[in-house]
């Protein structure tokens, strides 16, 4: 029977068709979608922690609103990830357990501190963006429940990118003191948003597979190359400028060309040693034992109704 699910898994792949969660697939490419969907699923979640630190603090009510909601469809997203996994068979406390006891990745990017408001404009318009670049091919991921989140997820990414780019004119029109805050911010977030498409092609592990899967759909340094081209020209409307003197398209190529990342400090932040992954973790430990009384009294009300359903 594995042979026979084994070429009808060959057969919907090379159609590009779709990998239901009842289809046979091999253990490998159920181990590699856990894998990332669960940590796309936890980056969503610890994705909340650096812009809730300005909801408090957001300069109107206006911008207060739309923060507000902002880091809510974040909460959502992460669980809809957290749904497609278990469609795989991974149970959400294992996975929740495996983020708060540290043992599992999420993207190196929000281990890095929001230091002034500016940052919130930053995160919306860089990491939104980087998010919005790598996912849109996801839509298309042969493993249909993770493409079907992907859809919506994009369109609420697009809002968030919007709205950041939003904060981000403000200030740059604003006063010489916000304009100064907004390329403070811009200066910061660059290279930490270039390596969230992770290592370069020769060094990532996992691309060949992933593509031959058609999960992945691009390299990870070309979507990267792309996104640094999407905000090259960006970042002329804000009339602010890109911490990078080597940026430039190369007409050879046809590719954006620019400066060397730091992967040593990379792989430090996913080894858990980045400026804020203690916090991170920490107040998402907080979080979840804060609301075991809800996780308690939800499964009270199940068993109650399922035990009214059998009399
Ligand atoms: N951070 O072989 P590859 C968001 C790991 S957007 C940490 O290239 P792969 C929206 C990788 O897991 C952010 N770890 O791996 C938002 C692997 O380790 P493993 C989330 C990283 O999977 C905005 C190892 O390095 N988006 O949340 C990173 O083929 C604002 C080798 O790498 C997604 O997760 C990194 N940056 O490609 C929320 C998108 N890069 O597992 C709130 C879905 C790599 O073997 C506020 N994921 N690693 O131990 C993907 O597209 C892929 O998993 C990649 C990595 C492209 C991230």
């Amino acid at each position: 029977a594995d042979d026979e699910g084994r070429a009808a898994f060959d057969a919907i792949i090379a159609a590009d068709g779709r990998i239901e969660p009842r289809d046979w697939m091999p253990d490998d490419y159920r181990k590699t979608l856990i894998r990332q969907v669960s940590q796309h699923a936890h980056s969503e979640i610890i994705g909340m922690q650096p812009e809730a630190n300005w909801i408090s603090r957001a300069p109107s009510l206006k911008r207060k609103a739309i923060l507000m909601a902002k880091v809510q469809d974040e909460a959502g997203h992460g669980l809809y990830l957290y749904s497609a996994a278990e469609t795989l068979g991974a149970s959400r406390d294992s996975m929740v357990e495996a983020l708060i006891e540290g043992k599992a990745k999420y993207s190196s990017i929000f281990n890095y501190p929001t230091k002034q408001w500016a940052d919130v404009g930053a995160i919306g318009w860089l990491v939104d963006g980087a998010a919005i670049m790598n996912q849109v091919p996801l839509c298309r991921a042969s493993y249909a429940p993770y493409g079907r989140a992907m859809v919506r997820v994009c369109k609420e990414e697009s809002f968030h990118q919007r709205q950041g780019f939003e904060i981000l004119l403000s200030l740059a029109n604003g006063t010489p003191a916000q304009k100064a805050m907004a390329q403070e911010a811009v200066d910061r977030f660059y290279a930490p948003a270039l390596m969230m498409f992770g290592p370069p092609d020769d060094a990532s592990p996992n691309s060949t597979q992933s593509m031959e899967w058609h999960i992945k759909r691009f390299s990870n340094d070309d979507l990267r190359q792309r996104f640094v081209g999407m905000i090259a020209e960006q970042v002329k409307v804000l009339g602010l400028t890109l911490p990078d003197p080597e940026l430039r398209f190369d007409e050879d190529s046809k590719k954006w060309i620019h400066k060397e990342l730091d992967w040593v400090e990379f792989m430090d932040v996913i080894k858990g040693n980045g400026p804020c992954n203690a916090q991170r973790l920490e107040r998402r430990r907080e979080a979840h034992e804060d609301g075991a009384w809800v996780r308690e009294a939800a499964a009270a009300y199940a068993a109650k109704q399922s035990k009214k359903m059998q009399e």
